[in-house]
């Protein structure tokens, strides 16, 4: 029932997916192909999955739709009060299957989802803040704000009082485990 269709990276995309998320600061260079060139509309799913690549935005249009979420979250520019939709962020990672080591108690604790914005801003969920086990928050891959379609998804972290963590234009979507 769940089906979103990742296409095969090229070795350049592979190259900027890990350039994009591998940045040890935040300083580093830009790629040099930005992601949003080559995966238009969605993001690169990349880090502990099966299944690395782009979910395009006809791609997450296929994945179930979360019904709308509204949400208020502070910024600069005062109060913001939107409506989002889009698939679940845990849909969206499920469907390129992530990878856990078996032998760990919830061992899906220890990770989360590092998203990245076309400009390099970024931002984590953390894996228990979306499992329905755990704090089960309606985290979204948003792909339509306010009713329009937005060119490039945004997460959405109901829940949140300040917008730091809505990050826009997300190009990288990174499943991993910040402490080793
Ligand atoms: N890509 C990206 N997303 C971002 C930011 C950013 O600088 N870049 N700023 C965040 C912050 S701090 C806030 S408060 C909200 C502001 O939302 P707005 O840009 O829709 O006003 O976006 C968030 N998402
Ligand atoms: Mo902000």
């Amino acid at each position: 029932m769940r089906t979103i269709r990742f296409l095969a990276l090229s070795a350049a995309a592979v190259a900027t997916a890990a350039a994009l998320s591998s940045a040890a600061a935040p300083t580093a260079a830009a790629p040099a192909t930005p992601a949003h060139q080559w995966c238009k509309g969605g993001a690169v799913i990349s880090g502990n999955v099966s299944r690395p690549g782009c979910a395009s935005a006809a791609s997450l249009a296929k994945l179930a739709q979360k019904k709308t979420v509204t949400v208020t979250f502070s910024s600069s520019a005062g109060n913001q009060t939107h409506t989002f939709s889009g698939p679940l962020l845990l849909d969206v990672i499920t469907a390129a299957k992530p990878r856990f080591p078996s032998t760990v108690k919830n061992v899906q604790l220890r990770y989360a989802v590092l998203a990245t914005g076309s400009d390099d801003y970024q931002a984590t969920v953390a894996w228990g803040e979306f499992d329905p086990k755990f704090a089960g928050k309606q985290i979204l891959v948003a792909t339509k704000q306010d009713g329009v379609a937005l060119a490039m998804p945004r997460l959405v972290v109901p829940g949140d009082t300040a917008g730091g963590r809505y990050v826009s234009d997300v190009v990288s979507l990174r499943l991993g485990r910040p402490f080793l």
